[in-house]
């Protein structure tokens, strides 16, 4: 099947550099990335990772109970549905699987190369093209660089005094010891976002106490995980298209989701209130103490941080092992957490703080035209055309970038309409004969003025710390529609919104 979708391999765009393209990160956008290049007929790119396999986040975070809080039917790439789901959310390693065979089935392995850090990018204006330096001091040269280094890549460990000073064993979640043994141990946790309702519930069991550090509580639904029994994975093998069906009615049941948080009227603040009522109920139905549940009454409004789906997390909570801690950490010291003055013990310290998702593609620095750095570009917020290009560097197209964070559907499904635009554009210059395509700096301009107008109006800028935002309170992550809507306005490449320059080849069309 894989190779029905492959397009003859067409002449080369750049015969005078080392690649057409470059892809950076290996997770499902550089992965959805290579199959989309082979799907246009290019074959002259490299994905390089700079880890040793394919999968980013779903390679890198590895602790107990990990799994994705969007169903897999739906959380996969539509050129390459898995009927062999095990159940609605299924764990981890099954994800990490998935993109491992993905990118054998779709005949990427020629063109991974594992190990590679890119560690800057430059644009050549006289030759129309991106220098890309590797940490090891290598240099390759490419027309075009799509960055799929993916948000939630680069763990973030919490900025407290002292931390240094521990002297058990400290570790990110995303970054799990699987060499430490917490059969008995006291292990602290800071945090309760996404990663630690999953792990805490696992580690529970095990652990001896179970200290937990809890900043803001998060608002949690039911989640409804159920195995798919053998029988349905033969029919959706035997008829893709039923697969197919249920893939469309999750995507339209998530997408229902948004009209809680992209607006403040009388149907976003009705789905909240049902949330609410919901998440109420989760936590009456595991913990009596009226004390205690107040504890883990969120006061934001739902979404403001991402929802989180789990029947465990409060049954974890009720158990005598397990204790939560609402005063603020004062500081580390090296037997535990200072909290309301009290020093908590603990063997273990796990922080579950999350990403620094709004450092976007730090460290990866990027020179564009005229040698602007992408963060001077960015001073005054993330700028970007739909999350992808950026005036002032041309032929750079990001995947999961800026403003096109979602907090109700599938990432994955942003990923592949961001493809199908790239493909517009590289289609564009093999068309045209261009060297470069270059986005108008207007429409920059607009796009982000609408974006951040249209922010204003959702659940995110509703009065909540989260990581949708950066230090200086804007939220420059998340996409403020539907995802129909986003699909809608990128189908095509919009190719006079976008400077062409020839450089010297003088507009040869296809095969220079
Ligand atoms: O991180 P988070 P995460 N002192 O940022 C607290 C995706 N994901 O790794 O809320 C004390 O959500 C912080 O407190 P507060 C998903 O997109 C998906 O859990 O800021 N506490 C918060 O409780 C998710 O949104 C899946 O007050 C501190 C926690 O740490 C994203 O990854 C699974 C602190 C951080 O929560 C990140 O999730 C896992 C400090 N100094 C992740 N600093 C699924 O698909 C931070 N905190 C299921």
């Amino acid at each position: 099947m894989a190779r029905d979708l492959k397009s003859a391999s067409l002449p080369r765009l750049r015969p005078d550099l080392d690649f057409d393209v470059v892809v950076i990160g290996a997770g499902f956008g550089g992965i959805g990335a290579g199959e989309s290049l082979l799907r246009s007929g290019i074959s002259s790119f490299a994905i390089f990772e700079q880890a040793e396999s394919v999968g980013g986040t779903w390679r890198d975070n590895t602790y107990p109970g990990c799994a994705c809080d969007i169903p897999s039917h739906l959380y996969s790439l539509s050129f390459s549905l898995n009927p062999e789901w095990t159940r609605s959310y299924p764990a981890q390693p099954e994800i990490e699987t998935y993109l491992e065979r993905t990118a054998t089935e779709f005949d990427l392995r020629p063109h991974l190369r594992f190990g590679r850090e890119v560690s800057a990018l430059r644009w050549i204006d006289d030759d129309g093209c991106w220098s890309v330096s590797f940490a090891d001091g290598a240099e390759v040269r490419a027309g075009s660089v799509i960055g799929a280094t993916g948000p939630l890549r680069r763990p973030a460990m919490p900025k407290i005094a002292g931390l240094e000073s521990f002297e058990g064993e400290i570790f990110h979640s995303a970054r799990w010891r699987h060499d430490i043994d917490l059969a008995g141990k006291r292990v602290g946790v800071i945090g309760t976002g996404a990663s630690a309702v999953q792990f805490v519930p696992e580690i529970a069991a095990v652990a001896g106490n179970i200290t937990v550090f809890q900043r803001t509580p998060p608002w949690i639904l039911p989640r409804d995980d159920r195995p798919s029994p053998q029988w349905r994975r033969t029919l959706y093998r035997r008829i893709p298209a039923l697969q197919r069906l249920h893939r469309w009615r999750i995507y339209f049941r998530q997408e229902m989701l948004s009209l809680a948080f992209i607006g403040r009227g009388r149907i976003a603040q009705r789905l909240a209130d049902r949330i609410k009522v919901a998440g109420r109920e989760l936590i009456d139905a595991s913990i009596s103490d009226p004390a205690e549940q107040l504890k883990l009454v969120p006061e934001f409004e739902p979404g403001c941080k991402r929802l989180l789906i789990t029947n465990d997390w409060y049954p974890a909570l009720a158990r005598p092992n397990v204790e939560v801690v609402t005063d603020s950490i004062e500081a580390i010291a090296p037997t535990g957490v200072v909290a309301g003055g009290v020093i908590h013990e603990c063997d273990v310290l796990i922080a579950a703080t999350g990403f620094a998702a709004t450092e976007f593609l730090a460290p990866l620095r990027i020179f564009g035209r005229n040698g602007e750095e992408i963060t001077d570009h960015w001073r005054n917020g993330a700028r970007t055309h739909m999350g992808m290009t950026i005036s002032g560097f041309p032929n750079l197209y990001l995947l999961a970038g800026p403003s096109t964070g979602l907090g109700h559907n599938s990432i994955v499904f942003m990923i592949e309409a961001q493809l199908r635009y790239v493909r517009g554009a590289l289609g564009e210059l093999r068309r045209s004969g261009a060297v470069s395509l270059e986005l108008d700096d207007a429409l920059e301009g607009a796009t982000y003025d609408e974006m951040q107008r249209r922010l204003a109006k959702t659940v995110w800028t509703s009065g909540c710390g989260s990581w949708y935002r950066s230090d200086d309170g804007r939220v420059d992550t998340m996409w403020p529609g539907t995802t129909i809507e986003y699909w809608w306005r990128t189908r095509t490449f919009p190719r006079s919104s976008y400077r062409r320059d020839f450089g010297r080849f003088g507009g040869t069309p296809a095969g220079r």
